[in-house]
């Protein structure tokens, strides 16, 4: 049995699973993106360079459904750990923004934000959250180049700062909760051994195995709106007796 009293520093880190909930489809598996779509001619640079009117259009379309989308328990119980825990980071693969929706204010997002743009020239970043685009490709109203989702496509490089602060994280965490992802796209699936290698405990909550699945201390295999707020209270539960045990400890 974990001694969830005794957690200091706490990560979670997210994958598109926590949003399936909220009616934002995943990638991978049943009913995931890329069953219907190949992320080579939508989600890498080359596909942007070849066709920037049909990635825009995908993108247009995504932006569309997941601007429908609203927040479920497994966000809030994540934007709740944020202001009650010090020690708490999240990281996130997600682009849909939902984290942010629930309450999070310090998330650190590996892939980007779909709602951000970047200038293919003068790399500024402006937030836009208009749908459906009016222009497709939209441009930039300073330079006219081409405006391009602010977002980490395949062969590309994650935002340096994000990343040294989710490995630093991770390396420091005596627990990470590992939600809702596939545990399949670099460098995002490392985090979990860089925080076991360091010591941490590590739970996955997923209804499916994954890779990661043989490494983990503990598996829920539920549905993240059902097993996040439910370990949570747990978590407090055992917080309230620990103090009530020892009220000056
Ligand atoms: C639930 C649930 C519920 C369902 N509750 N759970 C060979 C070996 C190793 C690495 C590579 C390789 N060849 C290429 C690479 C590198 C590549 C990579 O990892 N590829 C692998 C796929 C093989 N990585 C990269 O290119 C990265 N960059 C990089 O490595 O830079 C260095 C470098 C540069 C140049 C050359 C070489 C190295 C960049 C990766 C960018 C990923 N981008 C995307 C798209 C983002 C923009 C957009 O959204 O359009 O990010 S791809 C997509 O996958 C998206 C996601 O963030 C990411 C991860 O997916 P995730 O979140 O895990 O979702 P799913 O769908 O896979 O899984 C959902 C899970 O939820 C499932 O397990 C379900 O069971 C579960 N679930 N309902 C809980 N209710």
């Amino acid at each position: 049995m974990l001694d969830l009293g005794q957690l200091q520093h706490l990560v979670v880190l997210t994958g598109a699973g926590i949003s399936a909930e909220s009616g934002v489809p995943t990638f991978r598996g049943h009913g995931g993106l890329w069953r219907h779509y190949r992320p080579q001619e939508l989600a890498t640079p080359g596909a942007f360079g070849r066709d920037p009117k049909l990635v825009w259009e995908w993108y247009d379309w995504r932006r569309g459904l997941i601007g429908e989308c609203q927040p479920n328990p497994a966000h809030h119980t994540l934007a709740d750990m944020e202001a009650r825990l010090p020690g708490f980071t999240l990281i996130t693969q997600n682009v849909d923004g939902l984290h942010h929706l629930a309450g999070n204010r310090r998330v650190l997002e590996l892939h980007g934000n779909i709602w951000r743009m970047r200038c293919t020239r003068e790399g500024t970043q402006q937030v836009d959250r208009t749908v459906p685009l009016p222009q497709l490709p939209p441009r930039c109203a300073n330079c006219g180049a081409l405006l391009r989702p602010d977002v980490v496509w395949f062969g590309e490089t994650l935002p340096a700062d994000v990343l040294e602060a989710a490995l630093a994280a991770a390396a420091a965490c005596d627990i990470m909760l590992v939600v809702g992802t596939s545990a399949v796209v670099q460098p995002a699936a490392s985090l979990p051994l860089v925080a076991k290698q360091n010591g941490a405990l590590l739970v996955e909550v997923n209804p499916q195995p994954t890779p990661l699945s043989d490494y983990v201390d503990l598996s829920l295999r539920q549905p993240a709106a059902q097993a996040l707020p439910e370990w949570w209270a747990s978590w407090q539960e055992q917080r309230d007796s620990r103090a009530d045990r020892d009220p000056d400890g």
